[in-house]
């Protein structure tokens, strides 16, 4: 049995966290993880994040650091940093992010001023809630311009450059964390291009699909690139910010105004075993094998979509290009997805639930859920796996159909009952058993041979 599961010390000295990590490792293990920003890492990847690297405090730069004892963090963040520019083909990266949303701060440190305008993805449209929202602190100290997708799902470059022309943004966003299409990486450049603004592309959920060539890269058009290194690109738990040669073009210091922005403006000490563990990610995303994995989540997604909707479920722009997919559940009611979420839960299918454009909703009792396959794929499932799978999702989703989301006032008492009838339903029972003989057949964690 592996130490990562055995946990032989921590099962002597603190029993009750040890039994939760072990529930965890057979929560993933046994069940469909399809929240499409997750995904699992793999084991040697484990021992770097789990090592003493943790110990060190490591302020500043490699070479320029504040304390003593860095003969070995040094060669290790150095790696990371070549690693991340010779992957994707930039002058300069910054690996020291703790993760996304402190990532994109930087950035707006670094070339925007308070109350300057920014324009990023409306969040209910798919953005993110770094890229302006109003509850978020980038909507608070910016003036947030947000743009939409069209009915048809695609982003609606017409209002993109209209907003641009209009508002003369500082700073234009291109990325999101619930969006099924490609983005058109040189309109936005012209875009952006046009009214002066750093466009900066926050690619985090489809990083391991560029490396792998199955999505076109944002090198060549944009300024910057923020990338979270734990979602396509099978890292850990991080970010990193790029500099590319564009962006050097723009702005000669900018490197320099990012690794500032960063520390010591936003943050202290990075956390250098999770440095040594994206450096392992990189590592592993630079073989060719990962080439064919990247190609292969897009494969198992536009499998899963045509699985879903071919079992009567409306896929919000009626399909995929890459990892992800969007089920617009406003066909059963409307504030469906928390229903949909669980009820999947109880059958081990995790996914989770999401705003769909002009939700009639709100985002915590959304019309939606979000699914990809990131995570199958990492454990060799292939067309056929989502053929099934899709199957077993539309079933599940056809048991919520009597569910109706009441008034405030009555929301808790329904949902615990909701619950427990989910929880013995037969269907989803018999569902949550196909799951785990499914799980079985594709070891990852455990059970390996
Ligand atoms: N929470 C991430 C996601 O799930 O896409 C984005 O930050």
């Amino acid at each position: 049995m592996d130490w990562f599961y055995e946990l032989p010390n921590l099962t002597k000295t603190d029993p009750e966290i040890a039994e939760l990590i072990k529930k965890e490792v057979e929560r993933q293990e046994f069940g469909l993880v399809m929240i499409p920003s997750e995904n699992h890492v793999s084991i040697s990847l484990l021992e770097a994040l789990g090592s003493v690297l943790t110990n060190k405090y490591a302020e500043g730069y490699p070479k320029r650091r504040y304390y003593s004892g860095f003969e070995f963090i040094d060669p290790i963040e150095t790696i990371a940093i070549e690693r991340a520019k010779k992957a994707f083909g930039v002058p300069h990266a910054n690996v020291q992010p703790y993760s996304g949303s402190p990532a994109n701060l930087a950035i707006y440190l670094a070339t925007c001023n308070t109350g300057d305008a920014i324009m990023g993805l409306n969040l209910p449209d798919g953005g993110h809630l770094t890229h302006g929202w109003k509850t978020s602190i980038s909507g608070m100290l910016y003036k947030s311009i947000p743009y939409h997708v069209k009915e048809d799902g695609y982003i609606d470059m017409d209002e993109v450059a209209a907003l641009a022309r209009e508002n003369k943004p500082k700073l234009i966003w291109v990325g999101a964390t619930a969006y099924v299409r490609e983005f058109d990486f040189e309109a936005f450049a012209k875009i952006a291009d046009e009214v002066g603004a750093y466009l900066v592309a926050d690619m985090s959920h489809i990083t391991g699909l560029i490396l792998a060539g199955a999505h076109r890269s944002p090198v060549d058009y944009v300024h910057l690139i923020m990338t979270t290194t734990h979602k396509t690109l099978r890292g850990p738990r991080g970010a990193m910010i790029l500099v590319t040669k564009k962006g050097l073009g723009k702005d000669p210091e900018l490197a320099e105004k990012i690794d500032k922005a960063i520390f010591p403006a936003l943050q202290g000490g990075p956390h250098e075993n999770q440095i040594a563990a994206t450096a392992v990610a990189l590592g592993e995303a630079m073989k060719p094998e990962f080439k064919e994995h990247g190609k292969q989540i897009v494969k198992n997604a536009k499998a899963l979509a045509s699985s879903l909707m071919g079992n009567g479920l409306k896929l919000v722009s009626g399909g995929t290009d890459n990892h992800l997919m969007l089920v617009d559940l406003t066909p059963l009611g409307v504030g469906k997805g928390i229903f949909a979420s669980e009820a999947l839960e109880a059958a081990n299918i995790f996914v989770n639930k999401n705003t769909i454009p002009r939700d009639p909703s709100s985002p915590f009792y959304p019309s939606g859920i979000r699914l990809g396959t990131p995570s199958l794929t990492t454990r060799g499932m292939k067309e056929n796996e989502m053929e099934l799978v899709g199957g077993w999702i539309a079933s599940v989703i056809n048991e919520i159909a009597k569910y109706e989301l009441p008034e405030k006032e009555l929301r808790a008492e329904y949902l615990k009952n909701f619950r427990n009838e989910i929880r013995n339903n037969e269907k989803i029972r018999e569902t949550r058993q196909k799951v785990k003989e499914l799980c079985l057949k594709f070891p990852f964690y455990l059970n390996r041979v």
